[in-house]
């Protein structure tokens, strides 16, 4: 079967020219991802990174960009019933988006019934609409309390956060089509333990930051082997999401490039989680710095499917991250690069699971190169799937103008402008490849 419509799907393909739609199996997942700590805040100003933006950096410049603050951002838990119909305008027929564990159990073992109940109506809602929703577990924010009691930086804490697992998972599960246990552990202790640019700030903190992917990695299989004895368990699909990040000098010949590159190629630390992915073994060493170690055998069978998150790769040079010549830089330190994505997808096909691209997208607060970026990437995508890479699904990061962390509301990524006086949202024009250009089979 599978052979057929990828056979019909590289027919009906090859007969359209390059302006004409993309088709993608009927089965494919296409939808936008977000997470709700950045389009609605933090409902109750109990989480870590409430705690984080009230900080300011090691050189004592504020930890958000222009001291700005996440508050209630874009108005996800007023708003977010309404904006269904933003998804439905796009021609989703999924989305994925994250719980936020400091609402629903803001002091330990105290489970917050409003915020559950608002979950399942929001999943009832998406489904009536026609777009099912997949749900993160972690998305970079959890309760404070969490992180007084040392957070992911000690193992036995991992039992707190495979308790609320279980319970949004017992809430939620028949109406969820995949669950991600964790949102880029890689990014995570990057940024929070080396560059100290997320919460919780810790800065060159080389070993904590091994430590804590560490235990995020056998956070993750946990919590898989344990919603797999729930009820449905066995039927839901469980992943992980890992951004793929690589860097890569811009000269062969600059020393500094080439060192920048390795340093953070090895703090990106792709090939560790890879590694641990395929066969349980954790390895995150540099000789007299760092030399973090574990195996867990039952990690090459705690996936049933990978979320691939992937924006570009980064260019190492002279002064900083820049790019090769012809290519266009995004608002962020890195170039539109799609093949790539490409890549990604036939690197992760060796874990030999199904793929999931959880995140890709473009901050361009002009509308500039948004068109071109989403259908440049997706045209990849597409190939890669009529190649026979399991590709289930896109998922563009993100709806609407968010929070984007460190950098507050500077970063324009969303399909949606939004104005941050009234919460107006309105659809970009470099919107429209991913709205009519991307469509599914059976849609067509
Ligand atoms: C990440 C996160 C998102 C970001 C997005 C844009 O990769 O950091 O998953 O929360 O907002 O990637 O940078």
């Amino acid at each position: 079967m599978q052979v057929i419509s990828t056979l019909l799907l590289l027919i009906c393909s090859s007969l359209l020219s390059a302006n004409t739609p993309l088709l993608f199996p009927n089965s494919f997942l296409k939808g936008v991802a977000f997470s709700v700590h950045q389009n609605g805040g933090d409902l109750f100003g109990r989480s870590n990174w409430s705690v984080f933006e009230q900080k300011k950096t090691v050189l004592g410049t504020p930890t958000v960009t222009g001291n700005q603050r996440c508050n209630s951002s874009v108005g996800f838990w007023q708003k977010g019933f309404e904006d269904i119909a933003l998804l439905q305008e796009l021609g989703c027929n999924s989305v994925r988006f994250s719980v936020e564990w400091s609402a629903i159990e803001p002091e330990p073992g105290v489970f917050n019934e409003v915020v559950l109940n608002f979950y399942e109506r929001y999943c009832d809602a998406l489904i009536a609409a026609g777009i099912q929703p997949t749900v993160t577990l972690h998305h970079f924010t959890h309760p404070h309390w969490f992180d007084v009691i040392g957070g992911f930086e000690k193992e036995i804490n991992i039992t707190y956060f495979v308790r609320f697992c279980k319970v949004v998972f017992s809430r939620l599960n028949n109406k969820v089509a995949l669950w991600y246990t964790i949102n880029e552990p890689t990014v995570y202790s990057f940024m929070g333990y080396i560059l100290g640019m997320h919460s919780p700030g810790k800065t060159m903190h080389f070993t904590l930051a091994g430590t804590v992917l560490k235990n995020l990695l056998l956070a993750h299989v946990r919590v898989y082997q344990e919603l797999k004895k729930l009820p449905g368990g066995q039927q839901a699909q469980i992943g992980i999401v890992h951004q793929l990040l690589r860097a890569q000098a811009y000269s062969e010949w600059s020393p500094f490039g080439k060192f920048t590159a390795w340093f953070l190629n090895f703090c990106a630390a792709h090939k560790q989680t890879k590694k641990f992915l395929e066969t349980g073994i954790f390895e995150y060493k540099i000789p007299g710095i760092v030399n973090v170690q574990t195996h867990c055998p039952e990690a090459p069978q705690s996936y049933d499917f990978i979320g691939i998150n992937y924006y570009s790769r980064v260019v190492t040079g002279i002064t900083g991250p820049t790019c090769f010549p012809n290519e266009v830089m995004t608002d962020m330190e890195y170039a539109i690069y799609p093949d790539g994505i490409y890549n990604a997808i036939a690197e992760m096909a060796t874990l030999g699971v199904p793929m999931y691209i959880t995140e890709n997208g473009i901050p361009d607060a002009k509308d500039e190169h948004r068109a071109e970026f989403i259908k440049n990437y997706l045209k990849k995508v597409h190939e890669a799937v009529l190649d026979g890479y399991d590709v289930r699904g896109y998922f563009y990061w993100t709806l609407m103008d968010n929070y984007e962390w460190d950098r507050g509301f500077t970063q324009k990524f969303g399909l949606y402008q939004v104005d941050l006086t009234n919460l107006n949202r309105v659809l970009r024009p470099g919107a429209e490849p991913f709205k009519d250009h991307f469509l599914i089979a059976n849609r067509a």
